[in-house]
């Protein structure tokens, strides 16, 4: 246990580049942390959020540098993780809400367990909150007292505990006495060692001075590809190393076979871990094949590590050529990344406690020193390839824009969410049609009238054209933008009249048409096309790492984010699944969706007044996800839990009415589940993107999402940060 949480606070200490001095804020939930916090950020008051983890905000005074954390009420029951807060020279700032009476044996026993709990403070302060309202007014000089006296009942606390009992008008509101708070701190932090990052206890090998390592890379690298096996090409590399017939298996084809591997792996979804399974499953054969010939074994975070880094190197060439690397030219890539000759790199980034331990063997975990670099920031995003687009016809339609579009995402969703195509094409339908009507509404004549045999006219093509692709060119559907899959396929999907085969005008036009599917009277609906020819293919691939890759450069669109028409039938399938089930809230749920679902139920069922059963719902929020801590997925639990808090505070104000109406009907009754049912939906489709279970990717790399200590603890998001205040919701969605 230790060592975890040497690790953890070695993880946290990295969040923060410069020497700082770090301030704890906490308190029993809802006392005002948060609006604390962003009072000394901004100087304003915010309408903040119930905090669920915690919010770091820095801020400098009188050139002092602090590091602000603010620890969610929600989470201080969980002892994982509080110990990551604290540790030696933090000053801790506790916060009591004064005008709580109700709940102030509360507070007192928040800070009992704080006083307990052997943490390594260096200094804390007690302050009294909300001072602005009468009834805390009235409260103080009896808190005071009791706080003073539970202060002097710990002898040998072994930091200094000042109870601030002359900041007899502080308010996080009004901002009063916020000053006196801050000099004073500034006070302390000057007192007290600031909190200068740690240095690592080994450093790490400096190259030598005097002369460039890059010089002796080089000549390495040069060295190395005269060898016999780097006359091959990557298949054949490739295919010799799983037999174990590689002559040499030194750095230099280590770095070529993680290469290859990266390559075809660039369309996935996580480029780094899918290669690393595919790496190590090829290792492995390569060692059963030879037992005893090379000395390597298999390990996790060494490997992600070195292809993690292998990555970069690539994006950068994308940054700075405009492509990826090809496959077969590993040693011009070399030569242009010297430093990946540096086999002993990672010391910059592990201890070798660390990095030899079976966790990492086993598991991938994050650096305990430098951090791992992040995606880079510039990718130029490609010029629009008109040329290579098809003709689009004078006259766009926009009914067949549509309909395809659905049907895509139908095919999509049915693939993804392993769900029956039947059962999805049934939730497309009304989609399309208040889609159509919408438009309609917006502008008549803008669309032609639903028809749900011209609906299904698409889907059906497009379906076929699904079953046409040939399965071994990594062209996974699931992959595959709507605008990348119309390339493989420009003749059928850039017309319009693709219908003139198979039905007769009278036929597609007619009434019947509209109200129903109708079989073609022309010819049978296709189930398979010709293949794409290859140009197609590798246009689309090309398009699709173009979308990939260009979207990095641009955080508003993460890898991978659903089309609009995924979400509209993902929210209408989780609504439906969601009411069909009757959701028990002891089973936890198996499915993203149900995931959703499952926090919404538990924090209407407090809302409005959680207080009332003496929880916050950041609590509330947060116990419902206890089965993913329990299940060692704590960053997850914090993020998903969070998300779906802060999207229910954006609700409308008639929203809020509704759910408060709900707290006043009889729990179980038909009248409560039927408004349980509508509650939702409303829910979600304010916030849609909820439904995307990939939504963590705006603000985590998957390094560190993935990671062993992402699963353990929670993790501030390394790209983003996670909103708190109320209003700062981003539209940047759809
Ligand atoms: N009147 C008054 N209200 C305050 C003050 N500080 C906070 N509040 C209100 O108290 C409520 C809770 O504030 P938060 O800052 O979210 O509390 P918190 O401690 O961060 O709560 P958790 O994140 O759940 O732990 C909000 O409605 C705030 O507007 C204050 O000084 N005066
Ligand atoms: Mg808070």
């Amino acid at each position: 246990m230790a060592k975890f949480i040497s690790t953890a606070s070695a993880y946290v200490s990295r969040l923060f580049h410069t020497p700082n001095q770090r301030v704890v804020i906490a308190g029993m939930d809802s006392c005002g942390k948060t609006t604390l916090l962003y009072r000394l950020k901004a100087n304003k008051f915010a309408v903040t959020i119930p905090t669920i983890g915690f919010n770091v905000e820095t801020i400098q005074r009188q050139g002092v540098d602090f590091t602000l954390l603010d620890i969610g009420g929600g989470c201080s029951s969980l002892a994982r993780m509080t110990h990551i807060y604290f540790y030696p020279e933090s000053i801790v700032v506790f916060l009591i809400d004064a005008s709580d009476t109700e709940r102030m044996d509360y507070s007192i026993l928040e800070l009992k367990i704080l006083l307990d709990g052997h943490y390594d403070i260096q200094h804390m302060v007690i302050v009294f909150t909300k001072l602005d309202l009468a009834e805390a007014t009235t409260n103080f000089p009896d808190l005071v007292k009791r706080t003073k006296a539970v202060v002097s009942s710990y002898k040998t606390l072994g930091f200094q505990c000042e109870v601030y009992d002359d900041l007899n008008r502080f308010s996080a509101a009004t901002g009063a006495q916020m000053d006196i708070l801050m000099k004073r701190l500034v006070s302390i932090a000057n007192k007290v060692p600031t909190n200068v990052m740690k240095e690592p206890a080994q450093k790490a090998s400096e190259p030598p001075k005097g002369h460039s390592p890059y010089e002796e890379f080089r000549k390495r690298a040069t060295e190395e590809s005269k060898h016999v096996d780097q006359k091959l090409s990557a298949d054949e590399f490739m295919a010799r190393m799983i037999v174990g017939k590689l002559t040499d298996w030194s750095h230099y084809p280590h770095i070529r076979a993680g290469f290859i591997t990266l390559c075809d792996c660039l369309l996935k979804e996580s480029v780094v871990f899918e290669a690393t399974d595919i790496f190590l499953e090829k290792l492995e054969k390569m060692l059963k094949a030879s037992p005893g010939r090379f000395r390597n074994t298999v390990h996790r975070t060494m490997t992600t590590f070195w292809l993690h880094r292998i990555y970069m190197a690539m994006l950068l060439d994308m940054q700075d050529r405009g492509s990826l690397p090809s496959r077969d030219e590993f040693h011009g890539f070399v030569l242009r990344h010297l430093d990946l000759m540096d086999g002993r790199s990672w010391e910059r980034h592990y201890t070798k406690d660390l990095l030899f331990s079976p966790s990492a063997r086993d598991n991938w975990r994050l650096p305990d020193r430098d951090p791992l670099a992040q995606t880079i920031i510039d990718i130029p995003q490609k010029e629009e390839k008109e040329s290579k687009r098809p003709p689009s016809s004078a006259k766009p339609n926009k009914n067949s824009e549509i309909l395809k579009r659905f049907a895509y995402a139908t095919l999509k969703t049915a693939k993804t969410a392993n769900r029956r195509r039947a059962a999805v094409i049934n939730e497309t339908f009304p989609l399309i049609q208040s889609q159509i009507m919408r438009l309609r509404a917006e502008s008549p004549g803008a669309a032609e009238p639903y028809s749900e045999t011209q609906a299904y006219f698409w889907i059906q093509i497009l379906h076929a054209a699904v079953q046409s692709l040939p399965p071994d060119y990594g062209l996974d559907i699931s992959r595959l933008s709507y605008e990348s899959f119309k390339l493989l396929f420009p003749n059928l999907l850039a017309a319009d009249d693709a219908w003139k085969g198979y039905y007769s005008p009278e036929q597609w036009d007619s009434i019947e048409a509209r109200m129903s599917t109708i079989l073609p009277k022309l010819n049978p609906l296709p189930s398979i096309f010709q293949a794409p020819d290859k140009t197609c293919m590798d246009e689309a691939i090309t398009s699709t790492l173009d979308e990939k890759y260009a979207s990095k450069g641009n955080r508003s669109a993460p890898d991978g984010q659903p089309s609009m028409e995924d979400i509209f039938l993902q929210v209408r399938l989780a609504v439906k699944a969601t009411s069909l089930s009757i959701y028990s809230n002891t089973n936890p749920p198996d499915t993203h969706e149900g995931l959703i679902r499952h926090i919404f139920n538990q924090i209407i069922a407090v809302h409005p007044e959680p207080l009332v059963a003496r929880k916050s719902l950041s609590i509330v929020a947060w116990d419902a996800v206890q089965f993913l801590v329990d299940d060692l997925q704590v960053t997850h639990a914090v993020f998903w839990s969070r998300m779906v808090l802060s999207a229910f505070y954006t609700m409308e104000a008639s929203f809020h009415e509704k759910a408060a109406q709900f707290q006043t009907m009889e729990p179980g009754s038909v009248a409560a589940e039927k408004m349980q049912n509508e509650l939702f939906p409303l829910f979600l489709t304010a916030s849609p993107e909820l439904i995307w279970d990939g939504l963590w990717k705006s603000y985590y790399s998957d390094v560190a999402w993935k990671s062993e200590d992402a699963g353990k603890m929670y993790l501030l998001p390394d790209l983003r940060q996670i909103p708190y205040v109320e209003g700062r919701k981003e539209s940047s969605w759809m």
